[in-house]
């Protein structure tokens, strides 16, 4: 492990299981827009294989096919932008706390000079959010580059997050490793030809990680690692 000059997070599922905060902010902001919808966990590990907030609530409307005649692009994107100030609420009251070895791995690796950047779907208010709430004020600072859902045309599982970080970190893709939860990782590492490592989280425990570098139940191991291996 402790040959990658830099690791690539990403952030929901990986530094914390966040994606029940989001489906409770998801849920507080459709019943604050009179929406009439609500996402329960079974529906919502469905509709996580849609990445990107906005684009999982234009899915699922389109899949239901009712949604309400005033449910226009720009109220979608209000409603998403409420949500994301209700996450970060949520996750500034302490909601979510990072997951087991990852404070520990992030010491290991800047011990050893690793580089750490991010590379998520999500927005980045909610990555600084996270970040503040479990590291502190010098949390966002610690990773660079972070590169989030709104740099990007195209998100996972297409490469470009990945590809974007890779191009600001200046190193070549096998001088890197990803750290991922999903297939859309996975997939959108690999695709940047960044070998993977899959922490297993509680929303994709049970998918299959063909062609994964290593994957492990949680960073501890990885942690001690970096120590030693
Ligand atoms: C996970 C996602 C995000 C979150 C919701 O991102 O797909 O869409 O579920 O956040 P990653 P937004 O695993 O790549 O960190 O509502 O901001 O999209
Ligand atoms: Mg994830």
């Amino acid at each position: 492990m402790k040959d990658f000059s830099a690791l690539i997070f990403d952030v929901d599922g990986t530094l914390a299981e966040t994606e029940e905060i989001h489906r409770r902010a998801f849920n507080e902001s459709f019943a604050h827009f009179g929406l009439g919808w609500h996402w329960s966990a079974e529906l919502y590990a469905e509709l996580l294989l849609v990445t990107g907030g906005k684009e999982r609530m234009h899915h699922f409307a389109a899949r239901d096919g009712k949604p309400p005649a005033d449910l226009t692009d720009e109220r979608l994107a209000e409603l998403h932008r409420y949500k994301t100030m209700r996450y970060g609420e949520l996750i500034a009251a302490g909601t979510c706390a990072l997951r087991p070895g990852v404070i520990a791995l992030l010491n290991a690796a800047r011990a050893q000079n690793q580089r750490l950047a991010i590379a998520t779907t999500t927005s980045r208010d909610n990555v600084d959010a996270l970040l503040r709430a479990t590291l502190g004020e010098r949390g966002p600072g610690l990773f660079d580059p972070v590169v989030a859902g709104e740099d990007v045309v195209n998100k996972k599982p297409a490469p470009d997050v990945y590809l974007k970080a890779l191009d600001l970190l200046g190193l070549p893709a096998c001088e890197c490793l990803a750290i991922e939860d999903s297939r859309n990782g996975l997939i959108a590492a690999s695709s940047a030809g960044i070998p993977v490592l899959i922490t297993r989280s509680a929303y994709f425990r049970h998918e299959t990680f063909d062609g994964a570098f290593a994957i492990v139940e949680d960073l501890t191991e990885l942690a001690e690692r970096q120590l030693t291996g």
